[in-house]
C-alpha cells in the first residue's frame, strides 16, 4: 500500500472536520467554579494558572512548575550495607517479618526522608484575587445574566463571558506560549464600564510590595537546612483602554476602563539567579507586543503540538450540554457521546503540553497545578507508578519530546543515586526507590512498608527507553545509554540465588505498597523477588543488550546480562488459583483489590506477557485483574484501561473508562476505591492526582494503536460503542512511524504509514499481518 501523505492528511482533516462533524474542542460551564476542582487550568509548560470566573469577585490560582520548598539532601544511612547481609539471612529462613524490623531499624532514609524539609513540597506560587464593582443598580455583579465560562483546547485559552446592568463582560486567560506570562484580558463592551482592584497573595512567606506601577509578590521557602530556600517573584501590571489605575492598599485600583489587560510574570531562582532581572524583563517585552499579536503567537506556538493528532470516534454527543452535565450524562448512558472520550484523551494532550517543557521539569503528581502549601503527597515525583503513568501518553501521542525533561531529571539523579547503591547494597551502578524530587532523592522512604521498593530506577528506565524505540533516535540512545548500563549494573550487582528455585532474584525486596500473610499469620512487606523487580530486570537487560548492539559496545557486560537472564524468575509465575503470582512464593494478600498491581508490568508498559507470545500468562492475567477488581483510584482504573487494552478486550477496556468517569467532587485522601472525575475533567484519586488524565489518554490510544509485539495494529482493542466511524491522523508508532487510518464497522478501510527513511513496516490489519512499505512524508 503505497499513497502519498500530503494529499491524505489533507483529505483526512477536511473529512475529520465536515463529514464527521468535529466538534470544538473545550470544557465549557454556565457558571462560575465554586470550588477549585471546578476551575479550569492553563498552563505553558511552567507557568500555570486557574481562574474561577466569579462574577463579584475571582480568584485566580497561580504556579510555577520550579516552585519547591526543600533543599538537596543526603539521607543515606552509609551504614546500611552492613545490615544488608543479616537480612538477607533472615529472607532465606523465611523470617520476613523480623528482616522488616530490621529494615525498618538500619535500612531506611535518616532523617525525615521524605516526609517533609528539606525532601520539600511542590507548592501554589500565590492567588490573584480580582473585586469587580460594576456601575449601575447591581454594583456587586449578583444579577448576572448569559453566563458562559469554557476552556479551549484548540487554542489553550479559558473564557468568561456574563451580563450585568445591560453590559457584557468579557474575560480571556492564557498562560503565553509565546513571552513566558499569563494573560488576563478584561473587556467591557461599553466604555468605561469596567472598575476592579487587583491583589495578590499567598498563604505564608509571601511580601506583597507596591513598586512604581505595579505590585510585587515574593519571597524565600523553607529549606529545612538555614530557612533559606527557594526564591521566587511575581510581578503583576496592568495596561488600560480607557480609566484610570491606582495603587492603594497593595492592590491595584482600576476605574472606569473599558479593557484591562493583566500581566503576572513570575519565576523562581532554581537553576537561575537572574530570575528578577528576566521576569522583569519578560513582563517588558509582553506588555509592549499587541494583545492581538501576543494571542496568537501564543495560539500558533501551541498548536505546534497540540494539531499533531486528530481522533474522531463518530456520534458526538451533545456539545450543548455544559461539560459537568455532559460527564453525568456520558456516566449514565457511554454508548451516547462518543465525543467525551475523545474530548477526554485530548485534554490529556492538552494538560501535558501545559505541565511541562523541555528543559524543565516533568509533570508532578497534580501535574503544574497546586493550591495549597502541603500540596498531597508533596506533590511529588512517585516512581512506583504516579511519573511514569504522567508520560504514557506521549510518545503515542505524537508529543515525543514532552518525555526530555524526565530524561533530564533522571540523568541529574545519577550522581546520587550512585551514592545510595554504595550506602545500602555496596553495590555499582545507581538506584532510586519509591519516591524522588527536583533535588535528587533517591533514598529508600521512611518506612520499610512502603519505602523499600527499589524498581523505581528501573521503571525510570522503561520510560527513557520507550522514546528510542518510538523516535529511533541513535544519538539519544547514546546519551541514555550510561543511564541504563548504570542501572542494570546496580541489579546485576544486588542479585542473590533464592534457595528455593535456585533463581536470581532482588534481597530484600517489596511488591510497591502492598503487603502479604507469611504462613505463621503475620503480616509483610518484606520479600525476596518481587514480580516486579523480577520483570523490570528481565525487561532492563534485554534492553541494555539490544542498545549496546545497536550502539556498537560494551561486548563484555552484554556477555554478562546475557548470561544472567537465564537464571532469572520467568515474566510471571502462575498460581495455584490461575492468577499471576505477585511475589515469588504465593502469598496470601492482605487486600485482595490492592490499588497496585505491580506485578502486571511485565504486560504493560513491558511487553514480555503478551496474548500471542505467552498466552498462559495472558489468561493468568485476566485473571489477576478480574480478582483485584476494577475499582480503586484514578490512576489504577487508567493503569487497567491500559492492561485489558494490551488484553485484546476493548469492551473491557471501555468499561474501566466508564469507571474512571464517574463523575466526583471528593478531595480526601484515598487509598482504596473511588477514583473518578471532576467537573473540570481533572481526575480525583482522590484527591486531584493528574496520573489518571494521563493514563486514561494512553489508554484510549492504546484501544486504537499498539506496535509493542513487533508489529502496528490498528484498533486492537476497540470497543463496541467506537466500532461504527472513526478516523485517526497523526499518532505514532515504534520505529518513527506517524499513522492515519479509517474504520468502519468495526474494519479498518484506509490507512497510511510514514517514515523518515522509506522501508517496509509489519503491520496487523483486520486480523492479518503484512508488510507494507512507509514512505518518507
Ligand atoms: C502511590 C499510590 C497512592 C497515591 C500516591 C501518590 O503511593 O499508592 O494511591 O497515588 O502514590
Amino acid at each position: 500500500m503505497i499513497r502519498k501523505i500530503s494529499l491524505f492528511t489533507i483529505l483526512s482533516i477536511v473529512l475529520i472536520n465536515t463529514c464527521f462533524g468535529q466538534q470544538p474542542l473545550k470544557l465549557w460551564y454556565d457558571k462560575p467554579a465554586q470550588v477549585w476542582e471546578e476551575t479550569l487550568p492553563l498552563g505553558n509548560g511552567r507557568l500555570g494558572m486557574m481562574p474561577d470566573g466569579g462574577v463579584a469577585s475571582e480568584n485566580i490560582v497561580l504556579n510555577d512548575i520550579t516552585l519547591w520548598s526543600g533543599a538537596p539532601q543526603d539521607a543515606n544511612n552509609y551504614n546500611a550495607y552492613k545490615v544488608l547481609p543479616q537480612i538477607r539471612k533472615l529472607l532465606d529462613e523465611g523470617k520476613n517479618d523480623e528482616a522488616q524490623d530490621l529494615i525498618n531499624k538500619d535500612f531506611v532514609c535518616t532523617g525525615k526522608g521524605g516526609g517533609s524539609v528539606p525532601f520539600g513540597c511542590y507548592q501554589v506560587l500565590g492567588n490573584l484575587s480580582i473585586k469587580y464593582k460594576y456601575n449601575g443598580a447591581d454594583s456587586t455583579g449578583s444579577q448576572f445574566t448569559n453566563y458562559e465560562r469554557e476552556l479551549s483546547l484548540n487554542k489553550a485559552i479559558a473564557k468568561s463571558t456574563f451580563k450585568v446592568n445591560g453590559v457584557t463582560y468579557t474575560r480571556e486567560y492564557f498562560t503565553s506560549f509565546n513571552n513566558d506570562i499569563s494573560i488576563i484580558r478584561l473587556t467591557a463592551d461599553k466604555p468605561g464600564q469596567l472598575s476592579c482592584s487587583i491583589g495578590i497573595s499567598r498563604p505564608e512567606q509571601g511580601n506583597v510590595t507596591l513598586s512604581d506601577d505595579e505590585l510585587q509578590l515574593s519571597g524565600q521557602l523553607d529549606n529545612g537546612i538555614d530557612g533559606k530556600g527557594m526564591q521566587y517573584l511575581a510581578h503583576v501590571k496592568t495596561k488600560l483602554q480607557g480609566g484610570t489605575m491606582s495603587l492603594a492598599n497593595n492592590m491595584l485600583i482600576i476605574k472606569n476602563a473599558t479593557e484591562a489587560i493583566i500581566y503576572i510574570s513570575a519565576g523562581t531562582d532554581f537553576k537561575g539567579a537572574a530570575f528578577k532581572k528576566n521576569t522583569e524583563a519578560i513582563l517588558n517585552a509582553a506588555v509592549n507586543t499587541p494583545y492581538a499579536v501576543e494571542k496568537q503567537k501564543h495560539v500558533s506556538n501551541y498548536q505546534k503540538l497540540f494539531n499533531r493528532v486528530i481522533v474522531n470516534l463518530g456520534n458526538a454527543g451533545d456539545i450543548k450540554e455544559t461539560t459537568d452535565e455532559r460527564l453525568i450524562s456520558f456516566h449514565k448512558n457511554p454508548a451516547s457521546d462518543n465525543g467525551l472520550p475523545v474530548l477526554f484523551y485530548q485534554y490529556g494532550r492538552y494538560l501535558s503540553i501545559c505541565s511541562t517543557r523541555v528543559g524543565l521539569l516533568p509533570p508532578n503528581l497534580q501535574g503544574l497545578w497546586a493550591n495549597q502549601i502541603q500540596t498531597p503527597w508533596n506533590g511529588d515525583y512517585h516512581l512506583d507508578i504516579n511519573v511514569q503513568m504522567n508520560h504514557w501518553p506521549l510518545e503515542v501521542s505524537n508529543l515525543s519530546e514532552l518525555n526530555l525533561p524526565l530524561v533530564e531529571l533522571i540523568r541529574e539523579m545519577i550522581p546520587h543515586g550512585e551514592k545510595t547503591a554504595k550506602a545500602y547494597y555496596n553495590a555499582d551502578g545507581w538506584v532510586a526507590h519509591v519516591i524522588t524530587n527536583p533535588w535528587h532523592f533517591t533514598e529508600p522512604g521512611e518506612s520499610a512498608s512502603w519505602g523499600v521498593t527499589k524498581a523505581g530506577s528501573g521503571w525510570l528506565c522503561n520510560n527513557i527507553w520507550e522514546h528510542y524505540t518510538f523516535t529511533n533516535d541513535k544519538k539519544y540512545l547514546a546519551s541514555i545509554y550510561p543511564i541504563l548500563r548504570g542501572s542494570a549494573l546496580f541489579y546485576n550487582s544486588i542479585l542473590v540465588k533464592d534457595p528455593k528455585t535456585g533463581w536470581q532474584v532482588t534481597s530484600p525486596s517489596s511488591s510497591p505498597e502492598n503487603s502479604f500473610y507469611l504462613p505463621n499469620g503475620k503480616i509483610a512487606s518484606i520479600c525476596m523477588g518481587a514480580t516486579i523487580d523480577n520483570q523490570i530486570i528481565r525487561e532492563l537487560f534485554n534492553n541494555v543488550i539490544a542498545a549496546s548492539k545497536i550502539l556498537g559496545k560494551d561486548k563484555a557486560f552484554r556477555a554478562q546480562l546475557s548470561a544472567k537472564l537465564k537464571e532469572l524468575p520467568p515474566p510471571g509465575v502462575i498460581s495455584k488459583d490461575g492468577r499471576i503470582q505477585e511475589w515469588l512464593e504465593d502469598y496470601k494478600e492482605t487486600e485482595p483489590k490492592h490499588r497496585h498491581v505491580s506485578h502486571l508490568y511485565g504486560l504493560f508498559p513491558a511487553s514480555l506477557i503478551t496474548p500471542d507470545a505467552t498466552p498462559e500468562l495472558a489468561e493468568a492475567a485476566k485473571k489477576t485483574l478480574d480478582v483485584r477488581g476494577d475499582d480503586g483510584p484514578s490512576w489504577s482504573i487508567a493503569y487497567k484501561i491500559l492492561w485489558w487494552a494490551r488484553l485484546h478486550d476493548g469492551d473491557r477496556a471501555f468499561k474501566l473508562y466508564c469507571q474512571l468517569m464517574r463523575p466526583t467532587l471528593r478531595n480526601d485522601i484515598n487509598y482504596g476505591s473511588g477514583g473518578g472525575i471532576y467537573p473540570n475533567l481533572l481526575s480525583a484519586g482522590p484527591p486531584f492526582q493528574i496520573d489518571g488524565n494521563f493514563g486514561a489518554a494512553a489508554g484510549i490510544a492504546e484501544m486504537l494503536i499498539q506496535s509493542h509485539a513487533g508489529y502496528i495494529e490498528l484498533i486492537p482493542a476497540i470497543p463496541n460503542e467506537w466500532k461504527g466511524t472513526g478516523e485517526v491522523t497523526g499518532l505514532r508508532a515504534r520505529g518513527n512511524l506517524t499513522i492515519d487510518f479509517k474504520w468502519k464497522d468495526g474494519k479498518v478501510t484506509d490507512y497510511h504509514i510514514t517514515s523518515a527513511q522509506p522501508r517496509m513496516v509489519k503491520v496487523k490489519i483486520n486480523g492479518v499481518i503484512k508488510n507494507i512499505m512507509a514512505l518518507k512524508v
